[in-house]
């Protein structure tokens, strides 16, 4: 029988926990927009007590140099318009230019907004600002979660932030520009070993990821191989998964330590892995707890792997079917 993604997105379907960051992430969706930015405001400094994010490169805050320069001239009214303009996904003109951002240049323009709130130039809340019990919500939600799932509803909500640019036409994108590269923290991790699994696709896989060798990764996937990162549906065919792994995948240290294949009839073989992945914004300080589910083909190609955040440090051991 044919592979298809579709069923390829279903195995081990049930070896999955709820997540909490999904529920986390719509709780905050519900609050209104002064909310959600005081939330993120409280939600970072809390955070900052115990990890802070790395100071993107200055290749990359050059990409957002001009809205900020944009922003710091303006009075305060003006920059919480523009904070909601953001956050409400505004047609207008910086949450336009925003929106065309990658998502590690969003972050690194948060990141540049926010010290430049540390030090007073930019208005941090709205002035007059009263909090809603909302907003207590989504922080005491936040608050037991792991610092990994922390990161990850951050990082969600700086993404979905900005006009949404995926339906304007070609006529109306900037002119490409190349992805700034993250200088690796850490030595990248040469030799992979991974109880229960020696899979030679899948050891090359994490091995060419650890160093940041894209070329090699995609050439690992079957032409209409997919890649499913957390919470996201399929990328399919190695153009489009190269791309992404450019704009996303850079830096990443990956520690997959235990898994289980299975063989098919059809040839094909079934893993799930579980290890933790270590993001260049946070370094060693901040691991993520993850599974990968592989699906490889009788060739020996990755027809689909998917990427999921784990519940619970609990689930790394989760291996079985039932
Ligand atoms: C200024 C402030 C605080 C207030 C204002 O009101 C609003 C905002 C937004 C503010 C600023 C917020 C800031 C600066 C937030 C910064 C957040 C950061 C830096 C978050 C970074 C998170 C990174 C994560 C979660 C990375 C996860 C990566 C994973 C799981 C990678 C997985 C992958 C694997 C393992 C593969 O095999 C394939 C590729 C793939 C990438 C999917």
């Amino acid at each position: 029988m044919a592979l298809t993604i579709q069923s390829a997105q279903n195995i081990f379907s049930n070896t999955q926990v709820p997540s909490p960051i999904p529920a986390t992430i719509a709780l905050f969706d519900q609050l209104g927009v002064d909310d959600q930015l005081a939330y993120l405001w409280y939600a970072y400094t809390e955070m900052g007590k115990t990890i802070t994010p790395a100071a993107p490169g200055a290749a990359r805050l050059q990409l957002a140099e001009s809205l900020l320069n944009q922003i710091k001239k303006m009075s305060p009214e003006e920059q919480t318009q523009v904070m909601r303009d953001l956050a409400n996904r505004a047609d207008a003109p910086i949450s336009r230019s925003y929106g065309f951002f990658s998502v590690n240049t969003k972050l690194a323009f948060w990141y540049e907004l926010g010290e430049l709130m540390k030090q007073g130039v930019v208005a941090p809340i709205p002035s007059g600002y009263q909090m809603t019990p909302g907003v207590q919500v989504v922080l005491d939600a936040t608050k037991k979660l792991d610092p990994g799932q922390q990161i990850t509803v951050l990082r969600n909500t700086v993404v979905n932030m900005g006009f949404d640019t995926s339906d304007l036409g070609p006529s109306s994108y900037p002119k490409a520009v190349e992805e700034p590269a993250f200088a690796r923290t850490a030595p990248s991790i040469s030799s992979v070993k991974i109880d229960g699994v020696t899979e030679p696709a899948v050891l090359s896989y994490i091995e060419a990821m650890n160093a940041d060798n894209f070329d090699k990764a995609i050439s690992l996937f079957t032409p209409e191989g997919a890649l499913q990162p957390p919470f996201q549906k399929p990328i399919v065919g190695h153009e489009a998964i190269a791309k992404y792994m450019r704009e996303e995948a850079q830096g990443l240290n990956m520690m997959p330590k235990q898994g289980i294949c299975e063989d098919q009839p059809d040839g094909s073989k079934q893993l799930k892995i579980t290890g933790v992945v270590q993001t260049p914004w946070f370094g060693v300080t901040v691991g993520m707890n993850i599974a990968w589910r592989f699906l490889i083909n009788p060739e020996g190609k990755i027809f689909f792997v998917a990427i999921d955040m784990l519940a619970s440090p609990e689930e790394l051991l989760n291996l079985r079917r039932v």
